[in-house]
């Protein structure tokens, strides 16, 4: 009885008893054969991106998805209208990769208001205010903490020299591969003194941004032998400014990045770049599979880890056919 009288107090108050956060909190989602499912993705000028609309398009037939996608084109701001004019043509579903941390939180809590099912895909938004389980149903994705940390791993290995100077490419700034792929590098470098991060600065993700940023810090620290990009299109961008430059990537200078495109690998082969550590764009069939569960009454757990492989000289060769 005295149980009773609490919980229905709570709710009266709408007060969120800790702890009790479970999958009835969620909104349900019916089990039928063809849902409508928005896709709203935050920018399309790079091949990560692309390779991610796609496999959802490709997934969208064999899983009963009638689906609305649209591209924000690098604005969190229209990202944010677009998921409310999903909302507003009734979508059952939405997946969503949140260009920034803070600024979508919006799109998640009014999707959630309006009773949507919200699945994250590859970036997650400020998880203290949006919770999975609670706001949203789940995130899916890698752990880009674990992406940097095998990124400094591999450096700490395979440097040669006496003394590493690092310059990073910071990706998106408030995105959360960006904050993570930078604490998980810095924090492992941090332990080894050989290395020294003496630049650290935005490419935003983008192979011309990477390019021009490279350019810029090459003057001020002429003696980097160490790049680390958060993406391989900025990689790609450095490995551009550096050659401009006359420096010799692979020879001189080490570069290690994050993803495992088509591009990055053929660097690898070419002897231009030392790895990248994977992270896949390919979200559409596990988002397929982790919605059908959701519509079983099924409890999704909070984070549906992806687990990322490794491209080195030793094994590029072998993946380079099915990278994007
Ligand atoms: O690494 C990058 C893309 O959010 C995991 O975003 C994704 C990242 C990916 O633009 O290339």
């Amino acid at each position: 009885m005295k149980r009773r009288i609490l919980l229905s107090s709570a709710a009266a108050f709408g007060i969120a008893l800790a702890g009790m956060a479970s999958a009835s909190d969620l909104p349900p989602l019916e089990q039928k054969d063809s849902y409508t499912v928005g896709f709203a993705q935050m920018e399309s000028n790079n091949p990560w991106r692309i390779a991610e609309t796609k496999s959802f398009h490709d997934t969208a037939e064999s899983c009963g998805w009638n689906l609305i996608a649209t591209d924000a084109a690098g604005s969190a701001a229209k990202q944010v209208a677009d998921v409310d004019s999903m909302i507003a043509q009734g979508i059952d579903v939405l997946f969503l990769p949140p260009r920034e941390e803070k600024p979508l939180l919006p799109a998640v809590m009014k999707a959630r208001a309006a009773g949507i099912p919200t699945f994250l895909v590859d970036r997650s938004v400020d998880e203290s205010v949006a919770k999975p389980g609670e706001h949203f149903v789940s995130f899916l994705g890698s752990d880009f903490i674990d992406q940097g940390e095998r990124a400094a791993d591999w450096l700490a290995a395979n440097f040669k020299g006496e003394k590493g100077v690092i310059v990073e490419l910071e990706g998106t700034t408030g995105s959360s591969p960006a904050n993570d792929r930078k604490k998980g590098f810095d924090d492992r470098i941090a332990q080894d003194d050989r290395f020294e991060i003496v630049a650290s600065q935005t490419g935003d993700f983008a192979r011309d941004l990477g390019r021009q940023v490279m350019e810029t810090l090459l003057q001020a620290h002429p003696d980097v032998n160490v790049v680390y990009a958060h993406n391989d299109e900025m990689a790609i961008g450095a490995i551009q400014a550096l050659e401009l430059a006359g420096r010799k990537p692979g020879e001189d200078i080490l570069v290690v990045s994050i993803d495992g495109t088509r591009d990055a690998l053929q660097a690898i082969i070419d002897g231009k770049m030392g790895v990248t550590v994977e992270s896949s764009p390919f979200f559409g069939p596990l988002a397929c599979e982790v919605m059908k569960r959701y519509a079983a009454g099924e409890e999704i757990e909070p984070w549906v880890q992806v687990k990322d492989r490794i491209f080195t000289a030793d094994n590029a060769a072998d993946h380079i056919d099915e990278a994007y």
